[in-house]
């Protein structure tokens, strides 16, 4: 008897229930709705996004409605995400646009939602993007996100499409220069809706004039603009086949556009999950709010504020210099030394590590942010054999972590430092390692380590740096 399906299962399956079910939790900002993200990720990406936004009334809803009909006449199934500007006043418009849309309601081939605009502390436009995600999982084949477009919230979500539609009105002229500084910058394609109202064609030229400015060079895509009427149906063709056309002339960017994107994505949720760690686990109650009286008061400044923050929050964070990274031990007996750290004191010891030029084993024990790392001579003639036959078993020495070894070490041999290593050899977990004599470190044997991590950033910059340098 096999198990229940999963609420991702029933979504990968185009379960309708189910992806209402999703949206709804991603809504909430709900774990879960984060949960069924993760898990239906890796079937995204098959859906073509398209971003439908507009001032308030330009008939978004009702050119959707039309987009949609064009849609399922070319046999494709549409998933629709719809951002209501829920007004104080009306309490919403979430039945308008299932009205407007009705046509489509009871067909399989379509799934609409709207989605509130109020209450979403982590951004619409994230929740916006889950939910075309969970649409694009269900296997739609087109997502459209209707949005009107206002503020920086609306732009994001135009981000989230793979094509932006801006869609406009006659008698909007003043509105196309106030847009211009915003969304007009990612327009992909203009329509000029209502055209059967008068003054469509003086917008047509109101938008062509702020079009001209730019020469779009290079086969650039030049924005085309669509005239249409969405209540009768007519330009709705011309604005699929616009739609068409980019999709075709930019498939070889939408991997890039959709990068940027995730991105864009990774960078917002990072931002979120900080803040809110920041309110949950580092700060106590009342205290963000004392800190803020204390900036009202000049007592403070916001920069002091957030360092304060980031070193209780992160205590290695924006502290020049080192890191303690681990402290070595030398080990006679290693069982011995294992059931004293791992056994008696309860530590879980890492698989050991082989490192051949100083013929030893490491296994390394983390200890909060730093560790202890046993070390286990292999040969007799290993320097930990001959410290261990010296001075027993004991402290060997003190490994501090560095951004740059090779300027770490040039800067202690500027101080008449006496080092073991002139130039870093290869460490354990392949980082870089170089010793300094414990002559010159107050009798303690200090290793100096340049992680794998920050080893690889830096080639990565340098071999673009040097990419460029050509370039130029
Ligand atoms: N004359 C005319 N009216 C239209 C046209 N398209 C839409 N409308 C009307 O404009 C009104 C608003 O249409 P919607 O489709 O709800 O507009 P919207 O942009 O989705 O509105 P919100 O989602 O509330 O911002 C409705 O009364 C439509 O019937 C058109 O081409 N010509
Ligand atoms: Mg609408």
């Amino acid at each position: 008897m096999s198990a229940a399906p999963t609420l991702s299962e029933r979504v990968l399956q185009g379960d309708p229930r189910a992806v209402a079910r999703a949206i709804s939790l991603i809504e909430d900002e709900a774990p879960q709705g984060a949960d069924v993200v993760r898990r239906v990720f890796a079937h995204t990406g098959r859906a073509y996004l398209i971003g439908i936004t507009g001032s308030p009334g330009a008939g978004k809803s009702t050119l959707v409605d039309r987009l949609i009909g064009e849609l399922r006449r070319s046999g494709r199934t549409v998933g629709v995400v719809a951002v209501d500007p829920t007004s104080p006043y009306s309490g919403g418009a979430i039945l308008g646009d299932r009205v407007r849309m009705q046509a489509h309601v009871a067909d399989p081939g379509v799934f609409i939602r709207s989605m509130a605009t109020r209450g979403h502390l982590g951004g619409l436009a994230r929740a916006t993007a889950e939910a075309a995600q969970v649409l694009d999982a269900s296997g739609k084949d087109v997502v459209v996100i209707e949005t009107v477009g206002v503020g920086q919230d609306e732009i994001d979500i135009v981000r989230t499409a793979d094509v932006s539609v801006v869609t406009l009105v006659p008698g909007s002229g003043d509105e196309v220069q106030a847009l211009k500084a915003g969304i007009m910058e990612i327009a992909d394609i203009f329509v000029v809706n209502k055209a059967d109202r008068e003054g469509a064609d003086r917008t047509v030229a109101s938008i062509e004039a702020l079009l001209s400015l730019d020469a779009y060079g290079d086969g650039r895509w030049r924005p085309p603009i669509v005239k249409t009427e969405a209540t009768t149906g007519k330009g709705v063709a011309d604005l699929m086949a616009a739609i068409e056309r980019f999709r075709a002339q930019t498939a070889a960017t939408l991997g890039e556009r959709r990068r940027a994107r995730a991105e864009f994505r990774v960078r917002e949720l990072m931002a979120h999950r900080f803040v809110d760690y920041v309110g949950r686990d580092v700060l106590g109650a009342g205290e963000f709010a004392a800190m803020l009286d204390r900036i009202a008061a000049r007592e403070t400044d916001p920069y002091s504020v957030v360092d304060e923050i980031f070193g209780r929050a992160i205590p290695a964070a924006g502290r020049a210099g080192a890191a303690l990274d681990h402290i070595g031990i030398a080990v006679g007996d290693l069982e011995e030394a294992l059931a004293f750290y791992r056994d008696a004191l309860g530590l879980e010891v890492d698989a050991p590590e082989t490192v051949a030029s100083q013929r030893v084993r490491a296994h390394f024990i983390p200890a909060g942010a730093a560790a202890l790392e046993l070390l286990e001579a292999t040969s007799d003639d290993s320097p930990i054999a001959k410290y261990v036959a010296r001075r027993g078993p004991g402290l060997h020495h003190v490994t501090l972590r560095v951004d740059d070894i090779r300027a770490s070490l040039a800067r202690l041999r500027d101080h008449g430092v006496r080092l073991i290593d002139e130039t870093p050899r290869p460490g354990a977990h392949g980082s870089l390692v170089a010793f300094v004599h414990p002559s010159s470190a107050h009798g303690v044997l200090v290793e100096l380590k340049e992680a794998k991590e920050a080893k690889e950033a830096k080639e990565l910059k340098e071999a673009k740096e040097a990419k460029e340098a050509k370039e130029r």
